[in-house]
């Protein structure tokens, strides 16, 4: 398997500038027939080399004469002798028989596209590059009654009747864009229509299209893209460029999204929504990836990558624009402690890992392999910092330098930093490193305190650890936001931004009378591990009094994970300090629920075992179920008091609705945990009298730990109401995935031979067996049973979707975390996956580089 490296970057011999497609549509035989007009790039001999994936012309005319051409690689080699030429050929592709879901494919009756990053090769051959830009005109036919909706990018040009029952469409795209944004949907759908005036006064026709009877649960998607459209207006600057605008739901998709111009594709999770089906997290994530797709229009679509080692050129940048989008519609605190929580969750292990790499990779063998938590939302983290350095007005300058420089160019990450240099008045060449430098850096934090003096110092080290192919790092910028509060005043210490730059520096903090106590990495301000030496009372203390709210989170975290941490790792560490922090913090309850409940949950077992050099899964089960229940039964009496008092409203959307909601499951659940003897009857009623999705599911899930007899009941009730819904349905796989009962493993398996299980559509893969290996004593079930379910997948779904099954590696290769014979089992795991023949590019990467 050949592997690209980012530093072999040639531009092409030879451009694609107009194409002309003109699709015959069918489920089974479809044929497009190309024109593309061409054009040597550079003075040079060399043939034009067409990028293929299987759908290979039977003749290809150059400027009207049939040529001869070789095969090599996965390219076609055509000889041409004049400086422009057009180039005609006809492909045929069977969609139904894509399982692969690149290129053209059948979803449910439908046909539609998916190019990111290489699937454009599997329709037609192609510079299938994204630094290669055309101008696209697709005409498409196709039966009116099977296929009545006809739907490419930019504008509808011509449309009409034809004999037989069939119609046309005709489509054009006045923005030149790479092939990976090209889209095509056609099918029975129907649409939400809304319109959106922009700033400059252009109307924009807006449509979301769905099937038949999924209208009604469109709305929220819509008022998230009219929120969208304005809110690029107002803080980038940024209008958008057509007339229409047009999203299209289908339910088997690889990704969350695709932001093709003017034709959006979605996965069906991210567009339909109501109360009775949604849970808040779910509209929260139709809101951020409505944005985040609608912003690639600007940072993706008019500035676009050079190559895919520049991919966190748009999906970091994109992502840091949907979170401050998302932030300003909702609660700035929230949305930050659930983007780092997640960014701790699913990047940090990556990074400490096997598969580690720069946001800016050099080299991959499969790029699809690249579409990771660190691309993504460690180079949201990078463009985060950016924007802190300078603050909003200079990085506003920096953005639209960027934007009109840049528009209508294929760019690099390189270009981007020199347009915030330049427009916002920095100088980041050593920031440079977070580009290509991979490993979460390690801040050693301590505050120094002269008695006599008074003053106090501030001693910082940062340690980056060595990653795959980079073993020596240099000190990178670190940008921390910072305070010291002086306790004996109870007064918050005004904040400063450090720049921390050296391996080791020292700081001045001011005069205290007694040591200050440090609020560090205020708002997260940096994407580090943090290694602050603090007791608990400091941590209390801040709990309660930090201006910051993500460092009053963080220091209640703290707490609880020294306390784990010290209990697994087989210390008496007591409990009365977290008990006692939680009681204080849930007191406040009913005038910051959302902030409550962010703050009193306790990190996640995996998170926890992200502190150890060996994870040990269930003594970390043991002990936070442990400390729960210290929690819920010393608090038992608030609990309940906090339960029925949130009880307020099932539906509404507003950002205490929803702190209301979350804070009710989670008194529930410390109820359950406090072995309370009516925690079932009590959840089950939740569960039963719920007025939305959120209230439900979230009773389900902890129904879902039990061994009482509600616990059965209420997912027999959940599938017998919800089994005709697709989406709903995933949550009744994923519910049992996550349950901490022993058996987890057993269910797992026998899920998976459910009737309503299939490994054609890749939401239903990811609610069972992504859900299974993120819940982390069950899956590493010493038996190893987990990692065999796992594997059996891998190999299972390979030669369907080596895509999906490819993300389903990295829990294995972790090995290098846990006790030898986990460790072994989970090698074992990832050998077995390679001994299977014929094994896809996309899982061959990734189980080789897990095993190393
Ligand atoms: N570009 C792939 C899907 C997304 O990040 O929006
Ligand atoms: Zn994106």
């Amino acid at each position: 398997i050949r592997t690209i490296h980012r530093s072999d970057y040639q531009p092409p011999d030879w451009l694609v500038e107009t194409v002309h497609l003109d699709f015959d549509l069918s489920l089974d035989a479809t044929t497009v027939s190309a024109t593309l007009g061409i054009r040597r790039n550079g003075s040079h001999d060399r043939p034009l080399r067409l990028d293929e994936d299987g759908a290979i012309p039977e003749v290809i005319r150059v400027d009207g004469k049939a040529v001869a051409y070789t095969r090599d690689s996965g390219q076609l080699i055509l000889p041409v002798g004049s400086e422009t030429a057009t180039v005609t050929f006809t492909t045929t592709i069977d969609p139904s028989a894509n399982t692969q879901l690149m290129g053209l494919f059948a979803s449910n009756g439908m046909l539609c596209t998916q190019c990111e990053a290489e699937g454009f090769r599997r329709i037609i051959p192609f510079v299938d590059r994204p630094d290669n830009m055309a101008v696209y005109t697709v005409r498409m036919e196709a039966d009116r009654a099977a296929f009545p909706i006809l739907l490419a990018n930019g504008e509808k040009v011509a449309e009409g009747d034809l004999d037989d029952g069939r119609h046309f469409a005709e489509w054009h795209d006045r923005w030149p864009k790479p092939s990976y944004l090209f889209a095509l949907v056609a099918g029975q759908l129907v649409a939400n229509r809304d319109s959106f005036t922009t700033a400059s006064g252009m109307d924009v026709d807006l449509a979301i299209w769905v099937r038949d009877g999924d209208l009604d649960r469109t709305g929220h998607a819509m008022q998230a893209l009219k929120n969208s459209m304005r809110w690029d207006e107002q803080v980038y600057g940024r209008e958008y460029d057509l007339p229409v605008f047009n999203i299209v739901a289908v339910s088997d998709f690889n990704m969350g999204a695709m932001e093709n111009k003017g034709l959006n594709i979605f996965n069906s999770r991210y567009i339909l929504a109501d109360a009775d089906t949604a849970s808040d997290l779910d509209f929260d994530g139709v809101e951020g990836v409505v944005a985040h797709e609608y912003f690639h229009n600007w940072s993706g679509n008019r500035v676009t990558c050079r190559d895919w080692f520049q991919l966190s050129l748009k999906e970091g940048f994109t992502v840091y624009r949907d979170q401050c989008f998302s932030a300003d519609m909702g609660s700035e605190a929230v949305k930050r402690i659930e983007d780092v929580r997640i960014l701790r969750a699913a990047q940090f292990p990556e990074d400490n890992g096997p598969l580690a790499h720069p946001i800016r990779p050099d080299s991959y063998q499969e790029i699809s392999n690249f579409y990771t938590a660190t691309v993504y939302n460690k180079g949201a983290e990078v463009i985060r910092m950016m924007a802190t350095m300078v603050g909003p007005k200079r990085f506003r300058a920096g953005t639209d330098l960027y934007f009109d420089r840049h528009d209508g160019e294929a760019a690099t990450c390189e270009d981007f930093v020199r347009a915030i240099e330049e427009g916002a008045g920095i100088n980041l060449s050593q920031f440079r490193l977070w580009y290509s430098q991979a490993g979460t850096p390690h801040v050693t934090a301590r505050v120094e305190h002269d008695d006599a003096s008074g003053t106090a110092a501030l001693h910082l080290t940062q340690t980056i650890p060595a990653t795959p192919g980079q073993p020596d790092k240099q000190p990178m910028l670190i940008p921390l936001r910072i305070a010291a509060h002086d306790r004996a005043k109870n007064a918050p210490g005004s904040e400063q931004l450090v720049l921390l730059g050296e391996a080791e520096a020292s700081v001045s903090l001011g005069r205290f009378s007694e040591p200050p106590v440090l609020s560090f990495n205020r708002g997260f301000s940096a994407p580090i591990i943090a290694e602050v030496a603090r007791n608990p009372g400091d941590l209390a203390w801040l709990a309660a009094h930090d201006d910051d709210p993500f460092a009053r989170y963080e220091a209640l975290q703290a707490l609880m994970l020294d306390t784990l941490v010290a209990r697994v790792s087989g210390g008496d560490a007591s409990h009365d300090a977290v008990v006692a922090a939680v009681g204080n913090t849930l007191a406040s309850w009913a005038s910051d629920p959302a902030f409550v409940a962010e703050a009193c949950a306790l990190p996640s077992e995996a998170f926890v075992g992200d502190q150890m050099l060996v994870v040990d899964p269930d003594a970390i089960r043991r002990e936070r179920r442990a400390l729960q229940r210290s929690i819920g039964q010393t608090h038992e009496a608030l609990l309940r008091t906090i339960h029925a008092g949130t009880a307020t409203n099932a539906t509404e959307l507003s950002p205490t609705a929803k702190g209301m909601r979350k804070l009710h499951s989670l008194a529930l659940m410390l109820l359950w945990a406090s072995d309370a003897a009516d925690a079932p009857a009590l959840a089950f009623a939740q569960f039963a009298q719920a007025g939305g999705m959120t209230d439900r599911q979230a009773a389900l899930g902890i129904l879902a730990h039990m061994d009482a007899p509600e616990r059965q009941t209420a997912l027999d009730a959940f599938y017998a109401r919800y089994h005709d819904n697709q989406l709903v349905l995933d949550k009744w796989f994923t519910t049992q995935a996550f349950s901490l009962r022993a058996d987890t493993p057993e269910v797992v398996a026998a899920l998976a031979q459910h009737p309503d299980f299939t490994l054609g559509n890749p939401n239903r893969v990811r609610s069972l067996y992504g859900a299974f290996a993120g819940n982390q004593a069950s899956f590493h079930d010493a038996s190893g049973r987990g990692y065999a379910l796992l594997a059996d997948l891998v190999i299972a779904l390979d030669p369907k979707n080596p895509q999906t099954a490819a993300r389903m590696i990295p829990p294995l290769g972790r090995w290098k975390r846990f006790d030898e014979s986990r460790a072994r089992l989970m090698r074992e795991a990832l050998e077995r996956i390679l001994e299977t023949p014929d094994l896809s590019r996309d899982v061959t990467e990734q189980a080789s580089k897990s095993l190393a």
